[in-house]
């Protein structure tokens, strides 16, 4: 590694002459592949994006100038640029390295980021929020063309062009969001990709930045009448344009010299630019560039043949969700499917597979999908929205007002709910409970094992009301797989018959319970457990007898304590009358970083061991 060892700071990069920057960006490329083979993460965008990168700190000062990430997945590169290369063997692990930019692990962080398509508002904020203050820096988003998908970024440029705040968006287009992009912005931006032809031939941006190195207005009024020709002969309206956006591109952005040329003149401009440029998901790493979607987010692999190491073989709760999915929608031609822009992690892609007139990938669109599968419901469909408990935050307002006023059939697939591991802090799951349980009409169910989930489906689809059904990432557990009450509405399932202790346990906290209860039994008590299976609403009955009946009830919940089944539980406990001790365990209502689920589980107690240590302080130091 001839220059990367020596740079430890965008100070030491600039000390590089131009030149030299291609063969950093072959050390960059190296050690990526290297690392994140080892430790697993987001590979194929921080693959396109190394001379971007480059490029970008190259011409900028940070942390002075600052750089917005969009979801933040591609920021690698940034991150080994500024300082944090020796991390990266704990890139995603318990403490270490996040996978996201995070304002509290660097003053290069600008923004945290992890959700799509937050980057040109928040760039917008800190632009104006500079000029307030009379300060003076340069600001960038950096945006991919699937986070173009998101609705919030056209609320942003309605927001940009009428500012004319100086800032910068860096489209950076590779025609990917995480499986192929979808849609009409999708399309639009494949329109303007194809014009780079025209630019090359008759007036390659390069060159005429080059013949004006004038600065403010003469510099944008000529960028304004270059593209005029190419505006009017091959797209008649660029809309970036036409939303009060300088629009630049597409470049080439593998080509470094050129964006560090263009990225000189630009930072002259005064008002917002958005520069298009074009990169290769994957770039320089075979299997990536033949696969970007697989290597997107990947676990270790082996370099030399692209496989991967670590797949555990077990069949997962979106696998079974998909296949049950697909064996409903077989027999009723009500159900429909719908992802935003997460086929293959929901398990929608099989389902679109089978009915692709039924299924629809809607793009990075949460609130959109939510109001669409009302309209969906509306005509006699009965939608099914498989999406991550953390990108369902995006739809609340949908929820209510289109979905449960109307009691419309939308049925809510909430996967990744609870713990999520190596994403970290923005992409947890553990709200969800709390803010689906708190919308009138909606019913929220949690299976606690692989056959459960497919019981809950079927009953879904009778309901014809709003439901939400919360499934952990990962493995679909077998726990208590003789136990299989037929489900009833709003009733608890009694796992094991007991005294004195009741446990009661939401969905996947099945398996925790299981640990707690065998723990239990060793030390001589007998308690109940039960399967909670409705957070909303609570099972009335069960909990009149449980508080009645037992002199202690522990409640277990992969959510926060705030609003969870703990809350809603000791809340109609204390309404009834209730002299039996309640504890609810829970994850703290905090922002919990990464690691693996067990790592998690293990460190807020949650586990069998851990939450049966804490249970038995409680029952012995009362005895
Ligand atoms: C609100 C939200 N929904 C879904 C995701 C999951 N997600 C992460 S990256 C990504 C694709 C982004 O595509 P693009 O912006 O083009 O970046 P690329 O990976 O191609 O560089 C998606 C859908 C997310 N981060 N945020």
């Amino acid at each position: 590694m001839t220059y990367l060892n020596k740079i430890n700071s965008p100070e030491d990069l600039k000390k590089l002459e131009i030149k030299k920057l291609d063969k950093l960006a072959d050390e960059i490329r190296e050690f990526l592949i290297n690392s994140v083979s080892k430790t697993g993460g987001h590979l194929a965008s921080n693959l396109g994006v190394v001379e971007l990168t480059i490029a970008l700190h190259y011409c900028f000062c940070c942390p002075r100038d600052k750089i917005v990430w969009d979801v933040g997945h591609q920021a690698y590169t940034h991150k080994i640029l500024t300082g944090r290369r020796n991390e990266f063997e704990n890139l995603r692990k318990l403490d270490g390295l996040s996978g996201f930019p995070q304002i509290k692990e660097s003053p290069y962080d600008s923004f945290t980021t992890g959700h799509s398509s937050t980057s040109i508002s928040a760039a917008l904020g800190i632009a104006m929020g500079r000029d307030i203050r009379g300060e003076s820096y340069n600001v960038v988003a950096v945006i991919g063309d699937g986070a173009m998908t998101g609705g919030l970024v056209y609320e942003a440029m309605n927001n940009v062009g009428r500012s004319n705040a100086k800032m910068l968006i860096v489209l950076n287009d590779n025609q990917m969001s995480i499986s192929e992009n979808v849609g009409a912005v999708s399309r639009y931006l494949n329109e303007l990709r194809t014009a780079e032809k025209y630019i090359d031939a008759k007036s390659d941006i390069k060159r005429t930045l080059d013949k004006f190195p004038v600065v403010g207005a003469p510099l944008i009024n000529f960028i304004g009448k270059t593209k005029e020709g190419l505006k009017y002969s091959l797209m008649p309206n660029i809309m970036f344009e036409q939303l009060g956006i300088k629009y630049i591109g597409p470049v080439d952005g593998h080509d470094i010299k050129k964006l560090v040329h263009i990225l000189n003149k630009i930072k002259r401009i005064n008002e917002p630019v958005l520069l298009h440029v074009i990169t290769k998901k994957g770039k320089g790493y075979e299997p990536a560039e033949v696969q970007p979607s697989k290597f997107h987010g990947v676990g270790r692999f082996d370099v030399n043949t692209g496989n991967m190491l670590s797949s555990s073989g077990s069949t997962t709760y979106s696998e079974v969700f998909s296949k049950k999915l697909i064996s409903v929608a077989k027999e009723d031609k009500r159900i429909c499917g719908i992802t935003a822009a997460m086929p293959s992690g929901t398990g929608m892609e099989a389902f679109g597979k089978e009915f692709p007139d039924r299924m629809f990938d809607v793009g990075i669109a949460e609130g959109h999908a939510v109001t669409f599968a009302a309209g969906l419901a509306k005509c006699g469909m009965i939608p099914f929205f498989a999406v991550y408990s953390t990108f369902l935050q995006r739809s609340y307002d949908q929820i209510i007002h289109d979905v449960c006023i109307q009691k419309l059939p939308v049925i809510f697939a909430i996967d990744r709910a609870g713990i999520v591991g190596d994403d970290g802090c923005t992409h947890q799951g553990i709200y969800d409970l709390t803010f689906m349980s708190s919308i009138p009409g909606m019913t929220v169910m949690a299976p606690k094992n692989r056959y459960e989930l497919e019981a809950m489906i079927d009953f879904a689809v009778k309901l014809n009301r709003p439901v939400s059904i919360r499934y952990p990432r990962g493995a679909a557990s077998e726990v208590f797989k003789a136990v299989n009450e037929p489900i009833e509405y709003g009733r608890a399932e009694t796992v094991y018959k007991g005294e004195r202790i009741a446990l009661l346990s939401v969905g996947a906290m099945a398996d925790s319970a299981a640990g707690v209860y065998e723990r239990l039994l060793n030390d001589g008590y007998t308690p109940e457990l039960i399967n909670v299976r409705f957070v909303s609403p609570i099972d009335e009955q069960m909990t009149e007898r449980v508080i009645s009946s037992f002199e202690y009830v522990f409640t277990f919940e992969d959510n926060i304590h705030s609003g969870g089944f703990g809350c809603l539980f000791a809340q109609k406990a204390a309404e009834k009358g209730c002299n039996a001790k309640i504890k609810n365990f829970a994850f703290p209502d905090a922002y919990i970083d990464q690691g693996t689920r067990t790592q998690l589980f293990e460190r807020y107690g949650m586990d069998g061991e851990g939450l049966y240590k804490k249970i038995r302080d409680i029952i012995t130091n009362e005895s």
